[in-house]
């Protein structure tokens, strides 16, 4: 299997254009490095229901995203996601928490955010609206001081 580092359009790495880019800079700059069904090869009798698949929820995230400067998504019981929560805490980072299902409820819920993000677990940890990972992403983060320059703090 081939592997890379996601490079972008001017051949640096990702991770080093986090560095001097802004996030939102950096969002608008960057193609989509994932691929994604093209719409015509949807059967229009399945489009609605691709559509609108849990379009509540992922609205409900896309809000509470904008609107908080850290958001937490997670799900009850998954110990990621009580371990991205301690350590936002620990750093005195205060953060918005949404919930949604646990292993045994609302699988199709959080199938909806996984699709909508690309991001196949949780928690889905957003500074300033941007999905930065899940926790390990996050204590790098935190580790490196990098989230409080995110946060302007
Ligand atoms: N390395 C990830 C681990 C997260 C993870 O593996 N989460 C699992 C549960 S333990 C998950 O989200 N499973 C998907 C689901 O149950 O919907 C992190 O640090 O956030």
């Amino acid at each position: 299997m081939i592997s890379r580092k996601p490079v972008g359009p001017r051949g640096r790495s990702v991770e080093g254009r986090v560095a001097s880019a802004t996030l939102a800079a950096l969002t608008e700059s960057l193609p989509m490095p994932r691929t994604i069904l093209d719409e015509s090869r949807l059967h229009p009798a399945i489009r609605d229901s691709v559509s609108n698949f849990h379009a509540d929820i992922v609205h409900n995230v896309q809000a509470a995203a904008t609107s908080n400067p850290v958001l937490v998504v997670g799900m009850a019981q998954n110990p990621h996601c009580r371990r991205a929560r301690k350590l936002l805490d620990d750093a005195a980072v205060a953060h918005q928490y949404l919930e949604y299902g646990s292993y045994f409820s609302q699988w199709q819920a959080r199938g909806a955010l996984k699709m909508w993000t690309g991001w196949a677990t949780f928690p889905m940890v957003f500074v300033k609206g941007v999905l930065v990972g899940g926790a390990d992403n996050l204590a790098k983060l935190v580790r490196s001081g990098e989230l409080k320059r995110l946060l302007g703090e």
